[in-house]
């Protein structure tokens, strides 16, 4: 049995879906919801210490980081295989890997925590997140992200957003003008690892940032009509709230 400890909104969460349901493999799953801080619940934490989503629970035992939980479901399951088998392009995979941990996924935050949700977290009051964030496993990130939560509306944190996507999507659109796939010529755990940027980036109202990019273009298009993206992409009904429009300062 595959169970999964996930998010239906979040990112690292729809990575991991993608992956099991490219490899069509049956998965039970627990949703943890973010905007309520049960990923901070100490029942979780002892699943998953660092106290973010996903987590992958197999034969009793527990894998975290979504990247990692992707490589061992492909190891585990290697029938329908994701990731190449050239050295080369094995390289290239991992590299576009490091691109959406170390790039998209720190681009879409900024914008995402603006327009969408601190329309919740901004309405705990401080001693509810008190109380919530007590057993947050980074306790010197505490007064930090309370101030975040509690911040006024931040256009230059969504414009800080938008630079830096545009830049990842450059990237990608000049590697993807070479070849089919970002790794090569197969669909690959680095074209998983950087799907869920695609639906974020629509529910914030920035597609237009790929308009004009057209292997990019292209590539989200093939990408986004395959079933599994449609199983695996967040549920309406466990959306975060509708983004707020982007205000005109921001270009
Ligand atoms: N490197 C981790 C990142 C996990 C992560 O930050 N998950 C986010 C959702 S995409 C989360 O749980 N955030 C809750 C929090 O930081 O409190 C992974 O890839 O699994």
């Amino acid at each position: 049995m595959l169970e999964l400890y996930h998010y239906w909104d979040s990112f690292c969460s729809f990575k991991v879906r993608l992956c099991l349901e490219e490899k069509e493999l049956e998965w039970q799953g627990h949703y943890v919801d973010l905007m309520r801080f049960e990923n901070l619940r100490p029942q979780y934490l002892e699943l998953n210490p660092n106290g973010v989503v996903p987590t992958l629970v197999h034969d009793e035992r527990s894998i975290i980081e979504s990247s990692i939980i992707n490589e061992y479901l492909d190891d585990r399951f290697p029938a329908v295989a994701l990731r190449p088998r050239d050295p080369f392009e094995l390289a290239q995979m991992r590299l576009w890997v490091k691109h959406e941990e170390e790039q998209l996924f720190l681009a879409v935050r900024p914008a995402s925590l603006n327009l969408m949700m601190k329309q919740v977290l901004g309405r705990y009051t401080e001693e509810e997140l008190d109380r919530h964030l007590a057993t947050h496993p980074r306790p010197r990130q505490v007064a930090q992200l309370k101030q975040l939560f509690k911040a006024p509306f931040d256009p230059a944190a969504v414009e800080s957003s938008r630079k830096m996507l545009a830049a990842a999507f450059k990237k990608m659109d000049a590697s993807l003008a070479k070849q089919p796939w970002l790794a090569g010529a197969s669909y690959s755990l680095a074209d998983i690892a950087c799907a869920p940027v695609l639906d974020r980036v629509e529910a914030l109202g920035m597609s237009a940032l790929w308009e004009k990019l057209p292997a990019m273009k292209d590539w989200v298009q093939r990408l986004t009509s395959r079933p599994a993206y449609h199983r695996a992409k967040p549920r309406d009904e466990f959306r975060l709230p509708k983004a707020l429009p982007i205000p005109s300062e921001v270009k």
